[in-house]
């Protein structure tokens, strides 16, 4: 009788069928999660490990480096080299860096994402999203490839369970790893985005620096039920994508990161290729969208394997609700696309 439960293997042994390509994708991801493992062990191990939360230098642009980030960076490369994977474009180095050469797949990944939670025990994660290398492309050009061109994407979390949210185009599905043998199991397939949870996550304190669509919609949001949304609508604010991503796949709700006023923040804070484009593909297989509060986040060529993005995530309802606040303010928008998609829907 099948398992309640299927094992990460089974399900991907059962999905790629003996298909190269696939068998590729199958053995990256279970490179990752195995290495996610060990760092789930080692996060866990927390306090009892000299130095885990510690700062060691400065990333740049409100970013803090800390020893974790480091350790996980080397985990996942260490993974990703006994993969077919012929390069990594980590979060933690500047340039992507060369695995395999020939091999059939790249790597964006943010090794470590909530580093500032590390030291207050909250849910932390990796996220990383997987890129054909299609023939005559170089690794690096293959990083950069828009995210609609993704064979899969998912996140690690590391909370109170440790869990893997994943895509294989196959649809959103969750695996928890199991705390006796550390096997990630099947626990929750297909994952459908609820329509209608009010609850909104945003970083509050930078009100001042939105732009005024994101002004526009937060103050009707918060009007509540005496505003024109006849509702009231909660917030949450982990300061953790990851988790505010999961929470969102779980039960619903609306994540925003514009881009502000705030200089280094105008394109926002989160990064596109390993924060951004493998969370919209999640959100897409789960009914949902992302966009950079216009564009579709899959359909932006990214320039750059460090550029930043404004990111929008939910029930697609709400994320086009939003697009028609930038629209309704020409010249406000933080989108280079704004006025194109203002034109071509015109
Ligand atoms: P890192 O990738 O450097 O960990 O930063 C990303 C992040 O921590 C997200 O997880 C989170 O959504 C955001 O930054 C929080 O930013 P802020 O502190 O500005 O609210």
């Amino acid at each position: 009788m099948p398992s309640e439960h299927p094992t990460l293997a089974d399900y991907l042994a059962s999905w790629s069928q003996g298909d190269p390509v696939l068998i590729a994708v199958a053995e990256t991801i279970s490179a990752l999660t195995a290495a996610s493992a060990e760092l789930s062990r080692l996060i866990a191990e927390g306090p009892f490990v000299r130095g885990l939360g510690e700062t060691i230098g400065d990333a740049g642009g409100g970013d803090v480096k800390k020893f974790l980030d480091v350790e996980s960076h080397k985990l996942f490369k260490s993974a990703l080299e006994k993969a077919p994977v012929a390069a990594m474009g980590s979060e933690e180095a500047d340039a992507a860096e060369v695995l395999n050469d020939g091999a059939a797949l790249v790597v964006a990944i943010d090794p470590l994402d909530g580093s500032s939670n590390i030291d207050t025990n909250v849910s932390i994660g990796t996220i990383f999203s997987v890129l054909p290398v299609p023939d005559g492309m170089s690794p690096d050009a293959a990083l950069l490839q828009a995210g609609k061109e993704q064979v899969a994407s998912g996140f690690i979390l590391y909370g109170p369970q440790t869990t893997l949210v994943v895509t294989v185009r196959d649809g959103t599905h969750i695996f928890t790893m199991a705390p006796d043998d550390r096997v990630f199991q099947l626990t929750r397939r297909d994952l459908k985005i609820a329509p209608d949870k009010a609850e909104y996550a945003i970083n509050a304190s930078n009100e001042r620096h939105w732009p005024a669509a994101v002004q526009a919609y937060m103050r009707d949001l918060k009007a509540g039920r005496d505003g024109p949304r006849r509702q009231d609508f909660n917030m949450r604010w982990v300061g953790s994508l990851v988790a505010e991503a999961y929470r969102i796949l779980i039960r619903g709700g609306i994540f925003l990161y514009p881009g502000d006023a705030r200089k280094g923040y105008e394109k926002g804070r989160l990064r596109l290729v390993y924060e951004a484009i493998p969370l919209a593909l999640l959100m897409s297989q789960a009914g949902g969208a992302a966009t950079d509060g216009v564009t579709p986040i899959l359909d932006i060529e990214p320039e750059s394997l460090h550029q930043r993005v404004s990111l929008v995530f939910g029930p697609p309802d709400e994320v086009e609700r939003i697009a028609q606040y930038y629209e309704a303010r020409p010249g406000d928008g933080n989108s280079p696309l704004f006025s194109e998609r203002g034109l071509l829907r015109g």
